[in-house]
């Protein structure tokens, strides 16, 4: 009989008979040990806690106490939703993808013929058959099995078929069983059913077979899942409430801006409020970029293709751009997907010397990009953006010291923003995907140093992420999440050595030699006007700081035939000091326009009636305030423009 000999993870070795399962070593160590432990792993793969240890090694118990046991529970609860589906009438033939867990939950993506899928109209009664399941506490068991048998197995599943004849020959095809159901399956599930209490399935969408679009269209149906029910209600809330976060619903709600077919995938079209929100935005970083040596242009959106052949985007970033417009006349224009060469025409326009460096050229540059149409989202992922573009051309020792400045600058731009849940990111090319990058080793190796070393001095935190660069160089990316969770590049500096030469760029040194080749620097601080626009509707949840509101006053005359001058000429007074105040004209009952004010997230509501007419003064609530306060119109028009002066133009009423 052979003996199974298992290493601890804290060193130590133990002996087992042949046939030993994990529960089993579980409980020669604790009982207790044994009650949360949620599957045996053997050499990094799963055994079931009721599984035979067929080989020696490292081993390893997962107990509830991992985070890896979660993805096991919501693993177990995909299967439990599969085997729930059919064991209901409505169900019994469905056809079943895959079931993986995922961050938050699992899903399962599943196909019941048209006309007859699964909608949210069948979650409760899904789960209570799930929770039927949970009271049957049926053993989750894995088996080994044949090619055939498991051919045979799935006979009626023809997306599984597809998966099984996948497989390369050699792989071993495993599939676990709970009670009447079977799946195709590599392990790392629960005991038995009854480990899987608390659950809930959340959404169906629409998911094609393996992602690719000339395949059937399946029902994802998702879930989550945890070990506490408490867990449960406070993932649901955290999802409510990213939902009302969802800058694409904020945006409709306060009239930001809207995407329609109509117009175009992607294309953006901005509302007054939403124009008035970035308008504030490109004054102020327009005003922080001149205090900080900028220089703004003007330059085209098209281009002749010819400049994006020069600079290298025709080569290495085609599959991003638009294809270009033949003129008839052997001339191509192009819809630029970047900025940078045509900066570069910028610096070339003249001779320059060593004197004018850090030249630093920058413009709210309009730019198009062909994003995959399932990438699109509402105005932080389109094809059509303007970004806060800057190219800085500086003598190669100045390099660091420049790309430090940025980040100065750029960190006090998040300070004025309230912006604190981001994190660095340094993007390096993917050494293997030499198509994609610059193919120049000494080069990457030299800059991607470079970036490292600046951060490392200045002692700030990053993470590293291969794949992520430009194909003219690596950069550092600020990286921010959004409502639904998803993880995005808001601001970015990139070193450039590439572009220089592809362009020939050359200074004047000190030397009086007109030899020398300057270094780039690409920036963008805060980004496209759209992404950073959608990062502030999620940040702020729509109530934006006066500064940024659309409308800063609501004013609202208690009756409009006798209060409505008055309001009018408080009203032109706001409009004067470059305030945006509006006078309610609707007919409505006075609750209801304040309540009304307050959705829309007005920083200021005025009410205006007799005793304001006759003191000349005005009943002021602040946005999320419950009290009123009556003060003189010089005392309100101090107290606003002292809130919003940090950054607009407002002047003090000379009046
Ligand atoms: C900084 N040439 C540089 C520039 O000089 C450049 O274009 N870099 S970029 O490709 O990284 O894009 C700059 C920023 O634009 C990104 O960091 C990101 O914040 C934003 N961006 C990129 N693609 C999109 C998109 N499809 N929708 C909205 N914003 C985008
Ligand atoms: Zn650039």
């Amino acid at each position: 009989m052979s003996e199974i000999n298992l290493t601890f993870p804290d060193g130590a070795v133990k002996t087992f008979g042949e046939g030993v399962k994990p529960i089993e070593v579980a409980v020669s160590i604790s009982k207790s040990l044994a009650k949360k432990s949620v599957s045996g792993k053997i050499n990094g793969s799963y055994v079931g806690m009721n599984d035979v240890i067929t080989e020696s090694g490292d081993f390893q118990l997962i107990t509830t106490s991992d985070d890896e046991a979660l993805q096991i529970l919501r693993h177990s609860a995909s299967h439990l939703l599969a085997q729930a589906l059919k064991r209901l009438p409505k169900f019994t033939n469905i056809q079943f993808g895959v079931g993986p867990f995922i961050e938050n939950g699992f899903y399962y993506d599943t196909d019941n013929g048209a006309g007859n899928q699964v909608s949210i109209e069948d979650f409760s009664e899904i789960e209570a058959m799930m929770h039927k399941i949970v009271k049957e506490d049926l053993p989750i068991l894995s088996q080994e099995i044949t090619r055939d048998e498991a051919l045979k197995l799935f006979a009626h599943d023809p997306y599984k078929i597809e998966l099984i004849n996948d497989l390369p020959a050699e792989e071993k095809i495993t599939i676990a069983i709970q009670g009447d159901h079977v799946e195709l399956d590599r392990g790392g599930l629960v005991p038995s059913t009854g480990w899987i209490k608390h659950f809930k399935l959340t959404s169906v969408a629409g998911a094609y077979w393996r992602g690719n679009s000339n395949n059937a269209m399946m029902q994802r149906v998702y879930g989550t899942a945890f070990w506490k029910a408490a867990d449960v209600d406070a993932e649901i809330a955290r999802r409510e409430e990213a939902k009302e976060r969802d800058h694409r619903v904020i945006g409709r709600d306060l009239d930001l801006f809207f995407t329609s077919q109509e117009v175009g995938s992607g294309l953006p079209v901005w509302l007054p409020n939403g124009a008035t929100i970035r308008r504030q935005v490109e004054r102020y970083i327009t005003d922080k970029e001149l205090s900080n040596g900028y220089q703004h242009v003007y330059t085209p959106v098209l281009s002749n293709l010819n400049l994006y052949k020069t600079s290298g985007h025709w080569d290495h970033y085609r599959e991003d751009m638009f294809p270009p417009m033949d003129m008839g006349d052997g001339e191509f224009l192009e819809l630029r997907p970047m900025n940078c060469p045509s900066h570069i025409m910028v610096f070339n326009h003249k001779p320059r010397s060593y004197r004018e460096l850090p030249m630093r050229i920058a413009e709210l540059g309009m730019m198009h990009r062909y994003e995959k149409s399932g990438a699109l989202t509402g105005l932080s992922r389109v094809r059509e953006m303007t970004l806060n573009d800057g190219h800085t051309f500086v003598e190669p020792e100045k390099l660091e010291e420049e790309f430090k400045s940025i980040l100065t600058m750029m960190m006090g731009v998040y300070r004025d923003f309230n912006i604190k849940d981001y994190r660095f990111r340094l993007s390096y090319r993917d050494p293997k995907n030499t198509e994609k990058y610059f193919d120049d080793d000494d080069m990457w190796e030299k800059s991607q140093q470079q970036l490292k070393t600046a951060m490392d001095d200045l002692g700030l935190d990053y993470f590293e992420a291969e794949g992520e660069a430009a194909f003219y160089g690596p950069k550092l990316d600020v990286q921010t999440k959004t409502a639904l969770g998803n993880e995005e590049t808001l601001s970015t500096i990139q070193l450039d050595f590439l572009l220089p030469e592809r362009f020939d760029l050359k200074y004047i040194g000190r030397d009086g030699l007109d030899n020398h080749r300057p270094v780039m620097l690409h920036r963008g601080i805060v980004g496209t006007m759209e992404r950073f626009t959608a990062y502030l509707i999620e940040m702020y949840k729509g109530a934006f700081p006066t500064w940024l509101s659309p409308l800063q006053v609501q004013i609202i005359p208690v009756n409009l035939g006798a209060h409505g001058d008055y309001a009018n000429a408080i009203q032109q007074k706001l409009q004067n000091a470059g305030l945006r105040a509006n006078v309610e004209t609707k007919d409505a009952k006075m609750g209801y326009l304040i309540r009304e004010a307050q959705t829309n997230k007005i920083p200021y509501t005025l009410v205006l009636g007799d005793s304001e007419v006759d003191n000349d003064t005005v009943t002021v609530r602040k946005y999320g305030e419950a009290n009123t306060s009556t003060m003189s119109f010089d005392q309100f028009q101090k107290l606003i423009v002292s809130d919003v002066s940090n950054y607009s133009r407002v002047t003090e009423a000379t009046e």
